[in-house]
């Protein structure tokens, strides 16, 4: 009888966690808490950036304490700080089908210079609209996002190089080239779908992204990635599974064979060939949304042409290494000689050796061809396999001491293994259902190690419980000593899939307090109380207004009519560290703004009804932040009450509506 691989894996999920209850609190060290304390006042050892999941944003924690410091809007609209609902955050959500206000983010990849964390940029991925997001870690903010034509599904997606001289974004889901339209069948399907490995190259300096080129790839599922690094620098690998190829049922049709791939691409070699002309220009349109830090402003820009690489054409561009069992993970070890691949269904990890796989295409050790490209002899670039490691490996990290740590979804664990002799040395219960796992830098040349972080599925009895919906959660293990030790678990947002953690120090004092006023060049600042204007353009009124302790300045505008197009364009006049203002306007049907010391940032209202509406800062800024209020009068289409505007006693300024 054939049981679903679904059905196999609810069922050890559910024997794994209901024997694992019990044993929880012996799980956990007596000298945890003091492990993890950090006391008031004092600050964590590590940043902790955590995939925010369907919130489509990503979360900041310190680590060892657990404490949630910030949550970064990226890919979602934010009410809390206005991004997404401002003039000017609007663009940065921009794609070639309009507007799109949510995501699903999974991937994070702090930038890197000599495979080590610089602190400089952070990147991360939306899953369903395929697009990459840079976010500053000086001012903790989402500086660009770079939409990815000829995709479906970022999920492989972002993985960098190990000088950051690219951020790489593979398909999950094949999609016709050029986004055109095709039935839906399996010959369809391994006809007209491909999947693509985009390169976005990386500007040094300013971080900038452009898609560079992407290699057109047989239709597939890119599932993960990693950059080799060391003796395999210039080598890119994703892990694939669907290599069967199928459109429909996949739980089972896409389990059909022993094993599928590990696509290895030769980037330093595409980079010749496009030099050398090889590359093919394909007509597309994407979005690239910039935020401009001199006037606080989003902009987008439509790009129409992507350059493509056959790798059918280009022989020695991508070879693949089979890999058993629907492979998930796809990692690569601090030397940058072993590739690990996490088969979802199989029962063993296969480590590949890069030199073997070298030797492998020295010799020709091919065992014949997928899609018109070389499939490497499993055996010939093997290392060696990690037998009965657990049930469903998903992930792989490094301690930079010669240790794997990989997370099993099915038997919900953690196993440390020896990459050298690939024996188990322990394993660890996770509560319940691991994705991914982190240990601080385990991606990189030099792991920070000290801890590895689970972030799980299923938090059943963990936390009070709070309706059907319950909090997804990290775990915090100490990895110092020969054994695995619980310290922590601590609930997060959205769905955390992977993370990336960094020492404070390297990015703490940098971090910007507030942005220069002198330096604002918003074209609707008022870079003082005198500067405080409101003008009338048709049926636009736009009203240049400060903030600062404690009063907006014009706090009483009349003149306004029904059916305006109205902008505030709220300047925040303070120069110190953590004083925001907010703004919000009663009946507005947008999300306050949240202005941070010296910038300008933009609400729009369209009043529908003649009355009085009341404003006022949103943000508790003073012991009179409650009198930081004011009102906007609003008469009928058509009116001729005169456009004007004040703050206390001295009269605007009884201005004149240009018309
Ligand atoms: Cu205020």
């Amino acid at each position: 009888m054939k049981l679903s691989p679904l059905l196999l894996a609810a069922a050890a999920a559910l024997t794994v966690q209901s024997c694992k209850m019990k044993s929880t609190e012996s799980a956990v060290g007596g000298d945890a808490a003091a492990r993890t304390y950090v006391a008031p006042g004092k600050y964590d050892e590590l940043y902790n950036f955590v995939s925010g999941g369907f919130s489509g944003q990503v979360a900041v924690y310190g680590l060892p304490s657990g404490r949630l410091l910030k949550v970064l809007p990226v890919f979602s609209v934010n009410p809390e700080n206005g991004y997404g609902y401002s003039e000017e955050t609007k663009p940065m959500l921009n794609t070639s089908h309009g507007f799109v206000p949510w995501d699903d983010q999974h991937h994070l990849a702090l930038s890197q210079t000599n495979g080590e964390h610089d602190g400089r940029w952070l990147f991360a991925n939306a899953n369903n609209s395929p697009r990459v997001a840079r976010i500053d870690l000086k001012a903790f903010k989402t500086m660009e996002i770079i939409e990815l034509p000829n995709s479906g599904g970022n999920h492989s997606s972002p993985f960098l190089t190990e000088n950051t001289e690219y951020v790489i974004a593979g398909t999950r889901f094949s999609v016709p080239v050029g986004n055109a339209e095709s039935p839906l069948d399996n010959a369809s399907y391994k006809k007209n779908f491909k999947s693509t490995a985009s390169f976005i190259g990386i500007d040094k300096n300013s971080g900038h992204m452009n898609v560079a080129f992407q290699i057109i790839l047989p239709g597939m599922d890119l599932d993960l990635s990693r950059a080799g690094k060391g003796p395999s620098h210039g080598w890119f690998f994703f892990s694939t599974y669907n290599t069967e190829q199928a459109s429909t049922l996949l739980e089972v049709n896409a389990s059909q064979k022993d094993k599928d791939f590990i696509v290895a691409v030769n980037w330093k070699k595409a980079e010749e060939y496009v030099k050398a002309g090889k590359a093919k220009k394909m007509a597309t349109e994407y979005y690239h949304n910039t935020f401009n830090e001199e006037n606080h402003t989003a902009t987008s820009e439509i790009i129409k042409e992507v350059l493509t690489l056959d790798p059918e054409e280009l022989k020695d561009l991508v070879y693949l290494i089979p890999c058993p069992k629907s492979p998930h993970g796809c990692d690569v070890d601090p030397s940058g000689e072993y590739i690990v691949g996490s088969g979802k269904l199989a029962a063993l990890i296969p480590v590949f050796a890069f030199q073997k796989f070298v030797k492998a295409i020295e010799d020709k050790a091919f065992e014949g061809e997928y899609n018109g490209i070389p499939v490497i002899k499993y055996e010939a670039a093997l290392h060696g396999e990690v037998q009965k490691p657990g049930l469903g490996p998903l992930h792989t990290e490094f301690d930079g001491k010669g240790n794997a740590y990989t997370s099993f979804f099915v038997s919900s664990e953690i196993v440390k293994w020896s990459i050298k002799d690939l024996k188990v040395l322990d394993r660890v219960p996770t509560y319940y259902s691991i994705g991914h796992l982190m240990v601080p830098g385990g991606d990189t040349k030099k792991p920070y190690g000290k801890y590895v972080v689970a972030y799980n599925k299923i938090t059943k009895d963990r936390y009070l419980p709070t309706g059907p919906e319950l909090a997804q959660s990290a775990q915090l293990y100490s990895i110092e000593g020969d054994k695995m030790q619980l310290l922590l678990d601590f609930p997060t947002i959205g769905e955390p899939h992977y993370a990336q953690a960094i020492p404070a120090e390297k990015i703490k004092d940098q971090s910007v307090k507030f942005f220069d006023i002198a330096k604002n060049k918003h074209p609707y600042v008022a870079a003082g109380e005198k500067a405080t204007k409101v003008e009338r353009k048709g049926n636009q009124v736009h009203v240049y207004m400060t903030a600062i302790r404690s009063h907006l300045t014009p706090d009483n505008i009349e003149g306004v009519q029904v059916g305006d197009e109205v902008y505030f364009h709220i300047t925040n006049l303070e120069q110190d560290w953590d004083i925001p203002h907010g703004f919000a306007i009663k009946h507005a049907a947008t999300a306050e703004l949240l202005v941070m010391p010296g910038e300008t940032s933009t609400l729009k209202f369209i009043p529908t009804q003649p009355g009085v509406y009341p404003f006022y800062c949103t943000d508790f800024c003073s012991a009179l932040h409650q009198e930081m209020q004011g009102y906007m009068r609003v008469s009928p289409k058509g009116s001729n009450v005169p456009l004007k505007w004040h703050t206390g006693g001295t009269d605007s300024t009884a201005a004149v509506a240009a018309k």
